[in-house]
């Protein structure tokens, strides 16, 4: 980490066009002619956002089906053109190009758009450029391939009981942009804190901050923590390193303090790459008796000795383990990563206690959803790449795993290897179904596999009443697919709902 002073004069981009006065919302946004790319969750809350201004607003969408049809009719309405079913080329007039996240980087669109000068924006870079020049709400931003949506939620819960007014944003769901556009009652912020869930991609479309140039006014956080880096969406980032770099940027030009996972060396090293404000603090937290300026575990309680007077001498009790529900290690260690962030933004030991105790996990997370003659059924849709997918293997004795989906370009060796002792039988779904199955040939070749070639929803009841067949009574059959929901799912979240709704109708059979 850099000695660096941030300063916040504008900027004139090298392409020419000064954007670099476009840094609050006191800036002439009327005057600009925005490409909105993608008509998703994101791209609609660019054009919310930026109606109120006066810009003159293109929404492209590469799809044209009955959802991207009635999100254009929502858009048009709030008086954006839409263009459904050509995602390529590049409106005429326009003088930047803000993307949803899930776009590619080798889009056809950004080639144009780099082929007429015009920069490429991401959604929260947007937001950023956007926060109100008076009383602006400071971002506490959390990133990592595993545990971001809870540990977020985590965060914004402890705020909250430090009396705050927040929100979890961004990856999570809600888009950063609705929050930072949002006023209270006097017309003032409605925030004055924002946790952020920032993914890998909307990461990557944030400018980068540099000390010089148009980078000085990139967006920089209060304080900014990753949680661990693991393999995922290589397809998008192209390689594992891309896609650690992208994650260390949440670090870049930090303000307070950036923390990391002492059990994870990756997000250390990301930590001393980075270039931060003067003043900023590498704070580690982890599942040990924490060093000086970490987070900690000792004994039955949760341990700062980062933000006391002294952190030599001193440290603080900050809840009893058994406030973090549920109390599994990796939960535990989000529980530390998101009171890091919240005593670097001041916030006392008191509201970090009483933020964790109110806290409960959301579904689709290592969920148990019933019994059925003997056999546990639990769902961790969430699981959604096999880092995450091994925390949940590991966790049960014996059983049968529902997996598959899109891998997005993930291999399953290391998974497969690392779980063949827990696996009873494997029921596989989804477009990549054949990788995982192939690995488990390869490593697990005695585990029965039933693979089930249908792609649409309905599939899980098959599933589920296969897996039902090969468990025995005191097996877990888990759905942790280590892949992606969308080729069958509109997220993890119908899975999940799919998965149980099943389970439920094996119930109803068995009464
Ligand atoms: N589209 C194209 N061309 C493309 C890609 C997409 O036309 O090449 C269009 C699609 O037809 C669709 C729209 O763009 O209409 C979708 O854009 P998007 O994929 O960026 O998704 P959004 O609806 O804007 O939702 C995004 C996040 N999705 C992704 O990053 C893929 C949501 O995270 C997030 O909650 C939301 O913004 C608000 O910030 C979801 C996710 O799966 C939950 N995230 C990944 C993860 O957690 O692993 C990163």
């Amino acid at each position: 980490m850099g000695d660096r002073q941030v300063t916040h004069d504008p900027a004139v981009r090298p392409d020419g066009r000064d954007l670099g006065g476009f840094r609050d919302d006191t800036a002439p946004w009327g005057d600009l002619t925005v490409c909105v790319a993608g008509a998703g969750v994101s791209g609609r809350s660019v054009v919310r956002a930026l109606r109120g201004y006066g810009t003159t607003l293109v929404v492209v969408d590469g799809s044209d089906d009955t959802r991207a049809r009635a999100n254009a009719a929502e858009l048009e309405e709030l008086g954006a053109t839409v263009r459904l079913g050509d995602a390529d080329t590049l409106p005429d007039g326009v003088d930047v190009v803000v993307t949803s996240p899930g776009w590619r980087p080798d889009a056809p669109l950004f080639g144009a758009a780099a082929k007429a000068g015009v920069p490429v924006w991401g959604d929260v870079e947007l937001a950023w450029r956007l926060r109100p020049r008076e009383g602006a709400a400071p971002w506490l931003a959390i990133t990592g391939t595993n545990g971001k949506t809870t540990t977020v939620r985590m965060l914004a819960s402890i705020l909250e009981a430090a009396g705050l007014r927040t929100e979890a944003v961004g990856n999570v769901g809600t888009p950063v942009l609705d929050a930072v556009v949002a006023r209270d009652a006097d017309g003032g912020p409605a925030h004055d804190v924002l946790a952020l869930e920032l993914s890998s991609f909307q990461l990557h479309w944030l400018e980068r901050w540099t000390e010089e140039g148009p980078g000085r006014l990139a967006p920089r956080m209060r304080a900014a923590a990753v949680l661990n880096v693991a393999p995922d969406h290589l397809d998008w980032h192209g390689s594992a390193e891309a896609y650690a770099a992208d994650k260390g940027r949440i670090f870049e030009g930090a303000e307070l303090a950036c923390v990391y996972n002492t059990a994870d060396p990756e997000t250390e090293r990301l930590v001393r790459e980075a270039e931060v404000t003067d003043g900023c603090r590498a704070i580690g937290f982890g599942l040990g008796a924490p060093g000086p300026s970490g987070l900690g575990v000792v004994e039955d309680l949760l341990v700062d000795r980062a933000f006391v007077a002294d952190t030599r001498k001193q440290a603080v009790e900050l809840a009893q383990v058994a406030d973090v529900v549920p109390t599994a290690p990796h939960n535990v260690a989000n529980a530390l990563a998101a009171a890091a962030l919240a005593r670097a933004h001041g916030v006392t030991v008191t509201a970090v206690r009483e933020g964790l105790r109110a806290f409960r996990p959301d579904a689709h997370r290592i969920a148990h959803v019933a019994t059925v003659d003997g056999v546990d059924y639990v769902d961790d849709s969430k699981a959604t790449n096999g880092h995450a997918a091994a925390a949940s293997l590991a966790a049960y004795p014996s059983i049968v795993w529902v997996a598959g989906g899109l891998a997005k370009g993930a291999e399953f060796d290391g998974l497969v290897s690392g779980a063949r002792e827990h696996l009873r039988a494997a029921v596989l779904i989804g477009q990549d179904r054949a990788v995982i199955r192939d690995a488990l040939e390869r490593h697990a070749p005695d585990v029965p596999v039933i693979e089930v070639d249908a792609t649409d929803t309905g599939a899980m009841e098959t599933v589920v009443r296969k897996a039902a067949e090969l468990a025995r009574p005191g097996d877990t059959v888990l759905l942790a697919p280590a892949c992606a929901s969308m080729d069958m799912f509109a997220n993890y979240g119908a899975r999940g709902d799919a998965f149980a709704a099943a389970v439920h109708g094996l119930l109803g059979d068995a009464s």
